[in-house]
């Protein structure tokens, strides 16, 4: 992708917290003596109740990995309470809302003071330590707010992005089998309203384990209402204490849980714990941000993904740091949007995915030159590879050759950031996430597991376990084994293809498996067939990445219809309505392409690989094709995919 591009920038700041040499240093120190680096930096970014016995034990091989075990914690008196002396009256959430004329300023007191009420709610309608409690909210404080009142009282929460659809909250909230969902009447995004509490009702007539809703009125609008489980947030606020004293939690509790895609089947509950996860959050926030006290830091990610949770949510706060959450779009009411409130709230640090920064760069440069942005000192990105256009429009356009970006790769499974620059530490190739943070050890093989040399191209794997890494997949071990540990026996499978260039920086070049990146959303190819195939019309259902200048990926998917059925644009309409309902708008395929068949294997196994190169029109590296059952589907795919 990126590969041609080579140039090293050199440092424009110096990060004062690390150095390059250091860097190095501490990096090989990390990986040799993980015992001791992390119990250090264990005592330096966490207050614990209690200390652990053991720094970590366990191990890939074995897949028993055990994080400071004994040691006893509380992840929302480490982002609210220890802070309240020495910055209680600082701004720990800066809320922008979608309409300018709204924010709202939450100093550490008050967001304290806000989620021991909202502790204190939970508890009275019978939450307790361990049970689920699902969160589906628009990008509002009461987010935050939420999150921290489970951790608070040792509930788990599991956050539903507000885009998902009826179906798609519902199998969440059983899979989980959550006890209470916190919502809001309405959502508000780009002057939209998206009916949250209408879906919640939808969804929990078939959730019969959900006694409560809580409901923060964040429109006037009214919902109907369900007097014995629907419970207004502020009424149930104003009735509690604001005295809530944190549950002392074990390093291993969960924390949450968050759904995510796989190559295969339904979406995974990926199961996060409390200590571990906390530290991991906590010092790459620090360290790769190169945060600073008093500045002023914004994610622009839906608290919805793993983004908003770790860097929108407990690694700012666990740090002191002041986080802007912004609940509307990057063109509402026009593109100059983010600028706006990179000034209006002087940003010093500012962390968004390359989709946004393509969609904002085809606007015009104009929408950017007309703000000042003379805050800003840090760019980062995450979410899918960037391309160079878009790197280089974000670093001369948006941070004017002063700021420096870092593309930070992760995934909603290692908890935080894994490779990425130190901003002014390491030199910047633009479109490489560059080196893996201290304690990372990755490594690119080839399909047998063979250790590939500088340059060429592989599967990512991570040798060592660290202390962000997810504990498992939520009552399903043999799927967490499976997923990521039965390919290559003793290192986490990414699911990403990169390579290592000869200065060690790392170039990720997008998944090996069937997991699209559209926008910067998780989908698996197989929950779109999945919901395709529910229409009565559809016999059988393949979906590709079909590349995309603005979205990265698009969603193309091959139909087969069932004999007697025609194929019209309503029908496509209808099947494009299957997926909004069953997933959600970002399921949604940009191409629906009739196919009178797939090309399958002898074993009836859909080739996937044939249809991605026939969508990039690839047709000189189709490969063998000796495997397919009847190769004349191929040229016919070929012939109407050319006709477009
Ligand atoms: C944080 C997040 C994970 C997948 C991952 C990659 C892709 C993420 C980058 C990237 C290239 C990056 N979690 N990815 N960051 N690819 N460069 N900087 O996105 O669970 O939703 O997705 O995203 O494919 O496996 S996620």
């Amino acid at each position: 992708m990126n590969n041609e591009i080579h140039s090293v920038l050199p440092n424009i700041i110096n990060h004062t917290l690390v150095t390059e040499a250091q860097y190095r240093e501490l990096y090989e120190y990390s990986l040799r003596d993980p015992e001791s680096f992390w119990g250090e930096q264990a005592k330096k970014y966490i207050t614990w109740f209690e200390q652990w016995e053991k720094v970590f034990s366990g191990g890939f091989d074995k897949v028993d990995v055990h994080w400071f075990q004994g040691g006893k914690l509380n992840a929302s008196y480490n982002c609210l309470d220890r802070h309240l002396e020495i910055r209680g009256d600082r701004p720990a959430i800066i809320w922008e809302g979608d309409d300018p004329k709204e924010s709202e300023i939450i100093s550490y007191r008050s967001l304290h003071e806000k989620v021991c009420r909202f502790a204190n709610v939970l508890k009275q309608y019978g939450i307790k330590k361990g049970d689920r409690v699902c969160i589906y909210l628009p990008m509002i404080p009461e987010a935050a707010i939420a999150m921290l009142a489970c951790a608070r009282i040792g509930a788990i929460h599991s956050v539903v992005f507000g885009g998902f659809s009826v179906e798609a909250l519902k199998t969440r909230i059983q899979d989980a089998d959550c006890k209470m969902v916190v919502t809001a009447n309405e959502g508000v995004r780009g002057n939209k309203m998206i009916p949250l509490k209408r879906n919640v009702d939808a969804a929990l007539q078939d959730c019969p384990h959900v006694n409560y809703v809580v409901v923060v009125r964040r429109t006037k609008n009214s919902v109907s209402w369900d007097q014995q489980r629907d419970i207004w947030y502020h009424e149930a606020i104003a009735r509690v204490n604001v005295e809530c004293e944190a549950e002392i939690m074990d390093a291993e509790d969960p924390l949450f849980i968050l759904y995510t895609s796989g190559s295969t089947g339904k979406p995974k509950g990926i199961l996060h714990s409390t200590g571990g996860y906390l530290l991991y959050v906590a010092i790459t926030h620090h360290l790769i941000f190169d945060y600073h006290e008093k500045e002023i830091y914004w994610c622009t990610a839906d608290v919805g993904w793993i983004t908003g949770h770790s860097y929108g949510v407990y690694g700012p706060l666990a740090n002191g740091a002041t986080t802007l959450l912004f609940e509307g779009v990057p063109n509402y009411p026009t593109s100059s949007r983010f600028w706006e409130i990179v000034d209006k709230h002087s940003v010093n640090i500012f962390y968004t995915a390359p989709t946004a920064i393509r969609a904002l760069r085809r606007e015009g440069d104009e929408w950017v030159t007309r703000t000042s942005r003379k805050s800003l000192r840090i760019l980062g990105t995450v979410g899918e590879p960037i391309n160079s256009e878009a790197w280089e429009w974000y670093f001369r356009i948006v941070g004017q050759e002063r700021c420096p970006i870092v593309d930070t790769w992760w995934q909603t499974e290692t908890g935080g950031i894994m490779i990425s620059a130190l901003p002014g530490a390491t030199p910047l190739k633009a479109g490489s996430a560059a080196w893996p943070f201290f304690g990372v050890a990755p490594l690119v093989v080839d399909d047998n597991g063979n250790i590939l040399p500088e340059g060429k191209m592989g599967k990512l794997v991570i040798t060592q376990p660290w202390p962000g890494m997810l504990q498992t997949v939520y009552k399903n071990a043999e799927r967490f084994i499976n997923a990521y540990f039965r390919e290559f026996p003793g290192w986490y499978l990414t699911g990403d293809q990169a390579y290592r260039d000869a200065d060690g920086y790392y170039w990720i070049l997008g998944r090996s498996d069937d997991v699209l990146k559209v926008s910067g959303h998780r989908i698996g190819t197989q929950e779109v067939e999945s919901a395709l195939v529910l229409h009565s019309a559809v016999s059988e259902a393949a979906v590709v990445a079909k590349l995309d200048e603005i979205k990265g990926q698009s969603i193309y998917a091959f139909v087969t219809l069932k004999i007697g059925v025609h194929p019209s644009e309503d029908l496509k309409k209808e099947l494009m309505q299957t997926a909004r309902n069953s997933i959600g708008a970002i399921a949604v395929p940009e191409t629906i392409q009739w196919a009178e068949g797939l090309p399958k294997t002898r074993s009836g196994k859909i080739m996937r690989r044939l249809l991605r190169k026939i969508v990039d029109n690839d047709l000189a590296n189709l490969g063998d094709l000796s495997t397919l059952a009847d190769p004349t589907v191929v040229d016919e795919l070929i012939k109407i995919c050319q006709k477009k």
